[in-house]
């Protein structure tokens, strides 16, 4: 049966997922759900155990969570693993996505919308991206109450983005201090746990196969560009894992 992800087309977790069911050629479809709209569908699929994205729908089977994906893709699929054999390395890279996981994902997602939510024109269609066009008009027209809700529910602030950028920081150093000394964060080939350190900074070195429209560096906010040209040689690395492993 086919496979189906329930996604945010702008999620770095979501992104895990497609990488995922693309590095292994699986064809799947998306359904693109609209922040906020998504919560009756997400709990409806999951019988209410959680309303975030990624779902994956496959055989009857529906999995919540990118890490459980993963683990169930590797389960399903085993042609291509993306999990190390050898024990030490699989425990590594179950480690390094964990904390991929808890840490970046949450510190790149405040930091970028703490920014970019100053910018309707640049985020709306960012939140709205793959679903019907009436949607960036809708979330336009709402724009002053999409963005109270998105900072209450995220709890994104002053302070809280500048804890953001500083998780991103040091994760940014750690990763790129690990890849100059080897290829790989975990065994001797690439592992769901260099996925996952490029998929969820991947919003920050922007790649074109990523299904959204990013902005122009001219029309990010001023803060946010200085920041992002300041780390380009830690993203650069990140953007070249991704440009090596992530099939289209
Ligand atoms: N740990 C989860 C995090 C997923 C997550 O935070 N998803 C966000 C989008 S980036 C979401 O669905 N937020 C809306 C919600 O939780 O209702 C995973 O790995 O799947």
């Amino acid at each position: 049966m086919a496979i189906r992800l329930y996604q945010f087309a702008i999620s770095h977790y979501c992104e895990k997922i497609r990488w995922a069911l693309d590095y292994r050629n699986l064809n799947y479809e998306t359904t693109n759900l609209l922040p906020g709209q998504h919560v009756k569908a997400i709990q409806k699929l999951t019988n209410g155990a959680g309303t975030s994205v990624p779902v994956l729908e496959h055989n009857g089977e529906i999995i919540q969570g990118s890490s459980d994906i993963l683990d169930y893709l590797d389960q399903e699929f085993p042609g291509k693993p993306l999990i190390p054999t050898d024990e030490a390395a699989k425990a590594l890279a179950t480690q390094w996505e964990k904390r991929l996981d808890d840490e970046a994902g949450p510190a790149v997602r405040c930091y970028s919308y703490h920014h970019l939510l100053q910018r309707p024109k640049v985020v709306v269609p960012l939140l709205a991206a793959g679903t019907p066009f009436y949607n960036r008009i809708l979330l336009s027209l709402a724009f002053s109450r999409v963005d109270e809700v998105m900072r209450k529910w995220m709890k994104i602030n002053d302070k809280t983005a500048e804890q953001s950028r500083v998780v991103m920081e040091r994760l940014l150093t750690e990763l790129v201090e690990t890849y100059s000394r080897q290829p790989f964060l975990a065994g001797d080939s690439f592992s769901r746990a260099d996925l996952t350190a490029a998929a969820l900074f991947a919003p920050l070195f922007q790649p074109e196969a990523y299904p959204v429209p990013w902005p122009k560096p001219a029309r990010m906010p001023k803060e946010m560009r200085t920041w992002l040209n300041q780390w380009q040689p830690q993203l650069q690395v990140l953007r070249k894992i991704y440009e090596d492993y992530r099939q289209p």
